[in-house]
């Protein structure tokens, strides 16, 4: 334990250890008693198992859950050379020439980041990525990059799993050090939903390549140069990664009149980018809106135009968007984003195994081994039922997200939205109304956090029984939405073609917007000063050293971040507990090994529950490492 703490300590992982180092470091003779930790591993247990876990809103108890098969492979062997390896020795500049010249199509596989958060709300737990990193990673050497992070799982991993986003990365990355790691990254928002100051997105990127990452594609929710050059500049300056400049598509460059997103906007946006020194351009079709014959004139004008790598991401909300990637690939797009068989189709990726089959005896062909594609398939479809109350129940593709272009991930999440706002029986007014939104708003991009913006107004008249006539007559009246006002303001950036002025004005009435970059107008983060004070205000109680990492996702989320610590305190790590008896608690009799940490397990038996007491106590007992304990849980019921 003492040689555990001196790991953990900062100033040894710094490399700052002086002479006296372990003479002026009393904390590192603070042993943790294991039993600490297991009291609190099982009161977790036993709040869960009596009262259910809170994030969990219904269970099914004729739901069957059974135990996923891990797909085998050598643990022996070893590690055999991919993309990562590659972009060492390349370095990102040539890394890039290299894969422009490439012939062969290549993979990103979004299982573990966009799949989980456009079909189960984001909720895709680290310990069941975990049972299958290795053995993936060592089975799919071929695959170019694992989108891993960022987007909305930094957020909801702290405030919904009670996970550290920054521990999850560290493991994923110890276990596949051969593959490339991608995360998604807002621009002048990070992983979040507003702008933070610039210096404070420049240490996020600097640490999120040390931690792991290594394509950091960024965008920007208006594709505004402003907001996604400096993020470029901060990938180049900070680390040895790729950045990958998103183009957010939306409408249909195939109509031609009055379009103001048309070819020639994408082509200069492109170019744009190219210019800022992206080393990869990435299409990000958030909502599904890039149609088969469009992709084709987008991929091909754009290979003409500019000589970086270019990788295609879409939603298949439409069912129709594997067609788009074979015109896409026909005409010559790089890499295209697909996840694993069954975390694939309707508001997530197209289907993995069912794209590289059908590019067999193709001359841009990656050969894989589908075989082993599917049993990793088979484990996530597997998992998946044990994520049942997230599941959005859409259950199939649409056509008119070409009306409505609401963005994968956003669509399904509308399903339990509108059902909380008790509007379940209007959800197809609420799609409808949002369509009618953009268009009041100017056709603007909508794509996270803009896209919170557009849905947040549609609720709001719909739930109000408004009209956009109503809008107009009563506006003045009306108390909008603080993101509807915000985004008017500027806060979110410039739109394409700027904001429709009668509408800016019914929405601030009296109050100034701005043009300039949101974050010019926030205090730079004082490092020095601000992360030892956060260290003072946090450390106490805490069996772990704070990092900057700590301090990173505090200044990010403030309010989740403080909850989450909270909860670490209460209940130390919860992350290695398994997803079954994390959400739904254990049964009685059920054995389960869960892991503390590096190597210290815990086998916990559920003996037994009583009845509540007068005071609404039930004593849980449980058998830990073969000694029996029992708890006192408040029934809430
Ligand atoms: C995110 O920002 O989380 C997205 O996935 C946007 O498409
Ligand atoms: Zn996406």
């Amino acid at each position: 334990a003492f040689l555990d703490n001196i790991l953990k300590d900062e100033t040894f992982r710094e490399g700052k250890v002086t002479v006296n180092y372990i003479k002026n470091t009393p904390k590192l003779f603070e042993i943790q008693q294991p039993r600490n930790r297991a009291t609190k591993m099982v009161n977790f247990l036993g709040d869960v198992t009596v009262n259910g876990n809170v994030d969990v809103k219904y269970t099914d108890p004729t739901k069957k859950l059974i135990t996923p098969t891990v797909p085998k492979f050598d643990t022996k062997s070893p590690y055999q050379k991919g993309t990562k390896d590659l972009l060492t020795d390349l370095g990102p500049e040539d890394f890039s020439k290299w894969l422009s010249e490439e012939k062969k199509i290549h993979f990103t596989d979004t299982t573990l980041r966009d799949a989980h958060q456009s079909l189960l709300a984001t909720r895709m737990r680290t310990y069941d990525m975990m049972k299958v990193a290795e053995g993936f990673a060592k089975n799919h050497p071929e695959v170019f990059s694992m989108e891993v992070w960022g987007g909305a799982t930094f957020d909801v991993c702290m405030r919904f799993l009670k996970e550290n986003p920054w521990e999850r990365l560290q493991k994923l990355r110890k276990a596949i050090p051969n593959i490339l790691f991608q995360m998604l990254l807002r621009g002048s928002n990070g992983v979040g939903y507003t702008a933070y100051p610039d210096n404070l997105i420049e240490k996020f990127v600097e640490q999120a390549w040390e931690n792991g990452v290594d394509i950091f594609r960024i965008f920007d929710s208006q594709n505004w140069m402003q907001s996604i050059a400096p993020c470029i500049e901060y990938v180049r300056k900070n680390t040895k990664g790729l950045a990958e400049a998103s183009m957010c598509y939306t409408g249909d460059i195939l109509q031609t009149k009055n379009n103001k997103y048309s070819l020639d906007y994408y082509l200069q946006l492109a170019k744009d980018l190219e210019n800022a020194g992206a080393h990869i351009l990435a299409i990000k079709d958030m909502a599904g809106l890039l149609k088969p014959y469009a992709a084709s004139e987008l991929v091909s004008a754009l290979k003409s135009e500019i000589s970086i790598p270019i990788h295609l991401h879409t939603h298949d909300t439409s069912s129709i968007q594997s067609a788009t990637y074979i015109k896409a690939i026909e005409a010559g797009v790089d890499v295209v984003d697909v996840s694993l068989a069954g975390m694939s189709g309707l508001t997530s990726q197209p289907n993995f195994n069912s794209l590289v089959e059908a590019m067999n005896y193709h001359e841009r062909e990656n050969k894989m081994n589908v075989q082993k594609l599917n049993e990793y398939s088979n484990y996530w479809t597997t998992v998946r039922d044990y994520y049942y109350p997230f599941e959005s129940g859409l259950k199939a593709g649409t056509g008119e997200v070409y009306k409505h272009e609401i963005p994968g991930g956003q669509y399904s999440n509308l399903v339990p939205q509108a059902e909380s706002l008790g509007l379940k029986d209007r959800f197809h007014e609420i799609t409808d109304m949002y369509g009618k939104v953009n268009e009041l708003f100017g056709d603007v991009i909508k794509v996270t956090p803009s896209s919170k913006v557009v849905g947040d107004m549609a609720q709001f008249l719909v739930s109000n029984d408004l009209t956009i006539d109503d809008f107009y007559k009563k506006g003045n009246t009306l108390s909008f939405p603080e993101s509807v006002k915000s985004f008017f303001r500027g806060d979110l950036g410039q739109p394409v073609g700027g904001f429709p002025k009668e509408v800016q004005k019914i929405i601030l009435r009296d109050e100034k917007p701005y043009t300039d970059r949101p974050n010019a107008h926030l205090e730079p983060v004082d490092f020095d000063k601000e992360f030892a004070e956060f260290k003072k205000e946090f450390s106490e109680g805490l069996d772990r050293e704070l990092l900057i990492t700590d301090f990173l996702s505090y200044k990010l989320y403030p309010k989740v971040f403080t909850d989450l610590y909270e909860h670490y305190k209460k209940y130390g790590k919860v992350m290695n507990i398994p997803t079954k008896d994390f959400f739904y608690g254990m049964e009685i009799g059920e054995e389960i090994i869960v892991e503390l940490d590096r190597g210290k397990t815990l086998l916990i038996t559920l003996i037994s529950t009583t009845a509540p007491d007068e005071a609404g106590m039930v004593t849980v007992f449980f058998k830990v490492n073969g000694q029996t304990r029992n708890i006192q849980v408040k029934d809430k019921s």
